[in-house]
């Protein structure tokens, strides 16, 4: 007989006994989700204002994409790449028809599909532009995230992605973000094969680069025959209020990385995207993944791509994004414990005026909890608040009415 949850206390103990102690999640078990909604085991509904870090940019269980999921698994969920399928193909053309590439490398996760952009960047700096053998570097950016494989973390600036799981990769030179001298200098080394950055980075609190940055940082790597990488796997799918972050400013990247949301949140769907010239580099054998681009997977990122489309998430990210800013910026000078608002469409922050390292922030997000919405802070005094981005404008308000709320019980 499988036992079964029967409070959100006994979720949270056998998670304490049996699971590794690698997140500290807020004390909120979860065992439902539609839409924007979340319930918890004892039945509390809660507005998701995390969306997974955006991977369900789609909102919880979208009716299409379950149906997807479900049809397909019925039929085939895994052949391997050892043979060909009868879905993949489709969904290599569909996203390379949707995000304008000539070819698709699907794997699971988002550092996966990170980990495929650093092999890609770097056999084309061998193949392509004659980097001598072992000598390619790639240029990551401070304050990055890209996943938490021990080659990734080796071009973090996080001490506590970092701490204690060397030694690490060679290869990467960390300069400021939103920097371009410092971008010029170092992509002036003939051994550079690449450029590794996020539109906007999430994990460091949203934080959105000045208005050019990306343009010239796309300039910058066309002048030096550097490619350019971009990791949209947390701002991609319509988050920002556009298809990418990157149409913002009309850039264009020599790899693009998505994932996440790619999926509609259903399943470990991530790809790395090319031109022929970059990812013909990579020949039969030289890389893969069990489960990468299984057929139950390519049903999926289809049906996840369609709805963003049909429903047009990126405008109603767009709108509503406006709103949710303006909103926050018209209650700011109304309490003392608001720095700012910051973001693009519906990936947004808070900045609590606090220190980095007081409680304040946890705090909030208890009381948010409380309250029906559910967000976590990111690096100690931000708190990231992105729901999915089929929300609608009454729901918008009735969050911010909590957020404003519960800003007044601190
Ligand atoms: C955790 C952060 C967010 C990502 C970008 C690659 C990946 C992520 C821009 C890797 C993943 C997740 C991972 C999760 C928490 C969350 C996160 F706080 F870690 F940094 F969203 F900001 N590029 N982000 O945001 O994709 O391998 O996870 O599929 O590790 O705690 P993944």
């Amino acid at each position: 007989m499988t036992e079964v949850i029967q409070s959100s206390a006994q979720a949270i103990k056998l998670e304490e006994q049996y699971g590794a102690h690698n997140y500290h999640p807020l004390p909120v078990v979860l065992s439902k989700g539609e839409g924007v909604y979340l319930w918890d085991v004892e039945g509390k509904r809660y507005y998701d204002f995390l969306s997974a870090y955006s991977a369900v940019n789609q909102g919880h269980c979208h009716p299409r994409i379950i149906r997807a999921l479900t049809e397909q698994a019925k039929e085939l969920t895994l052949t391997s790449r050892a043979f060909y399928n009868d879905k993949l193909g489709l969904a290599e053309k569909y996203v390379c028809e949707t995000f304008g590439y000539q070819k698709a490398l699907f794997m699971n996760s988002g550092a996966e599909a990170n980990e495929t952009a650093i092999k890609l960047a770097r056999k084309w700096g061998y193949v392509k532009k004659n980097i001598p053998d072992n000598q390619a570097v790639i240029v990551a950016v401070t304050k990055n995230f890209h996943g938490r494989t021990t080659t990734i973390i080796s071009a973090s600036t996080d001490p506590s992605s970092r701490k204690g799981f060397g030694p690490f990769m060679p290869g990467f030179e960390i300069v400021p973000y939103d920097d371009v001298a410092a971008l010029e200098k170092a992509l002036a080394n003939p051994h550079v094969c690449g450029l590794w950055i996020e539109p906007i980075q999430g994990e460091a609190g949203v934080y959105v680069p000045q208005a050019g940055y990306l343009k010239q940082a796309e300039k910058l790597c066309r002048q030096h025959n550097v490619l350019l990488l971009m990791d949209e796997i947390q701002t991609g799918i319509a988050r920002t209020g556009k298809m990418l972050a990157s149409d913002h400013e009309d850039v264009r990247a020599d790899i693009l990385i998505l994932g996440k949301a790619l999926s509609g949140g259903v399943l470990p769907i991530s790809v790395a995207l090319a031109d022929d010239e970059v990812m013909l580099v990579i020949k039969p054998g030289e890389h893969g993944s069990t489960f990468g681009g299984n057929p139950l997977a390519a049903a999926v990122v289809m049906e996840a791509l369609h709805v963003v489309k049909d429903e047009r998430l990126a405008d109603n990210a767009e709108r509503l994004g406006r709103i949710f800013r303006e909103r926050m910026n018209a209650f700011i000078p109304k309490t003392k414990w608001i720095k700012l608002v910051r973001g693009k469409g519906l990936l947004n922050a808070i900045v609590i005026n606090d220190t980095p390292d007081s409680e304040t922030a946890w705090n909030l997000c208890l009381t948010f909890a409380q309250h029906g919405l559910l967000a976590k802070p990111t690096h100690g005094n931000i708190i990231r608040l992105a729901p999915p981005l089929v929300i609608n404008e009454e729901q918008l308000h009735e969050c911010c009415d909590i957020i404003e709320r519960s800003v007044r019980e601190l």
